[in-house]
């Protein structure tokens, strides 16, 4: 890890801010769908915040973001507007895609968010068209994909990582290593031991960190960021966290190991984060719980909107399926 790119206190609490909110939409969306309020299927990153919000603080609004189904946390990080998220997933017409993606299937370009996809591994191919775009045109943008370690055996990780390295196209290969692939262990599936250790095949840096350490996960980030915005290439960061809960809401999870979770839990990140930054003087306990009153007030207003918007008419469903050609 290169302590160069540590970030500064200013940037420590604007990658908090994002903490909080992530943490308060997962709590809020399964609230909501306990309440009977919203039907939909749910996979919450809880446990997972801090790896997109150390992410995103190192990128602009015109970088590119391609993300999966668990990806809620990644699509808020890079800057969708709460409102819309929860007009979209409640399939609404005031939605990022008009209520016709639903809560898989979210993409708000103007904030760089492209593409969230259910079919495991194809995150990265896309990832990298997006990138080679991005090299085409000699702008600078940098591309990032998020996946899972269960993501890492499907060949799609291991072609896109050989094309990218080739093409030394400006992409960053994010693995959310949360330890499960819907019901199985990672080690029960995966035969490297340490997923950044697959780089080594395609001759990119791959690093592991400890993702739920906003320090290290920012430093690595930048790392990368730096890298693939000068042209040198792609690099893959595996960020080691956990899931809180089951695969996907209403899964009872007895699969997972109990003492695991329950370590895993008692070491929350976020606690953890917010108690770093008031033991450090970058906050007060008054600043910080201000910011998480306004937070969930803002949360209010977002599924009170989502859920008084019109569902979109029969006659939407053929709209928006080819492009208008160049
Ligand atoms: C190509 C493909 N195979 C299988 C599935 C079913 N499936 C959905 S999520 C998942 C587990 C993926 O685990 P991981 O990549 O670790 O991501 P996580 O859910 O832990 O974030 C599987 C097997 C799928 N959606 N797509
Ligand atoms: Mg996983």
């Amino acid at each position: 890890m290169t302590s160069q790119f540590a970030p500064d206190r200013t940037t420590q609490l604007a990658i908090y801010k994002q903490v909080a909110l992530l943490k308060a939409n997962d709590e809020r969306s399964r609230q909501v769908i306990m309440s009977g309020r919203l039907v939909m299927p749910y996979y919450s990153y809880r446990g997972q915040e801090i790896i997109p919000a150390a992410m995103a603080a190192t990128l602009s609004d015109q970088d590119y973001w391609v993300t999966i189904y668990r990806g809620i946390h990644d699509m808020l990080a890079k800057g969708m507007p709460l409102k819309d998220l929860w007009a979209e997933i409640a399939g609404r017409v005031d939605g990022t895609c008009k209520g016709k993606g639903g809560p898989m299937h979210l993409t708000y370009p103007d904030k760089g968010i492209m593409v969230t996809t259910g079919v495991v591994g194809s995150s990265m191919p896309i990832a990298n068209g997006i990138a080679w775009g991005s090299q085409l045109s000699g702008n600078d943008r940098v591309t990032v994909a998020t996946f899972g370690d269960g993501a890492t055996n499907i060949g799609a990780f291991h072609e896109s990582l050989n094309l990218a390295s080739v093409w030394k196209l400006p992409v960053i290969f994010l693995c959310q290593n949360n330890l499960y692939g819907e019901h199985t262990t990672y080690e029960k599936a995966t035969s490297a031991r340490r997923i950044a250790d697959r780089a080594v095949a395609y001759d990119m840096p791959g690093v592991r960190v400890n993702g739920n350490d906003p320090v290290e996960m920012y430093a690595a980030a930048r790392e990368a960021v730096e890298r693939a915005r000068s042209g040198k290439g792609p690099t893959l960061i595996e960020a080691m966290t956990f899931r809180f809960h089951g695969h996907v809401f209403g899964d009872a999870d007895a699969y997972m190991d109990k003492a695991q979770k329950e370590a895993a839990i008692a070491a929350d990140p976020v606690p953890m984060f917010r108690a770093r930054l008031i033991a450090e003087g970058v906050a007060t306990e008054a600043e910080l719980a201000a910011m998480e009153a306004e937070i969930e007030a803002q949360l209010d207003e977002a599924v009170d909107f989502a859920l008084a918007s019109p569902f979109p008419d029969l006659d939407e469903l053929t709209k928006d399926v080819y492009g208008e050609p160049a």
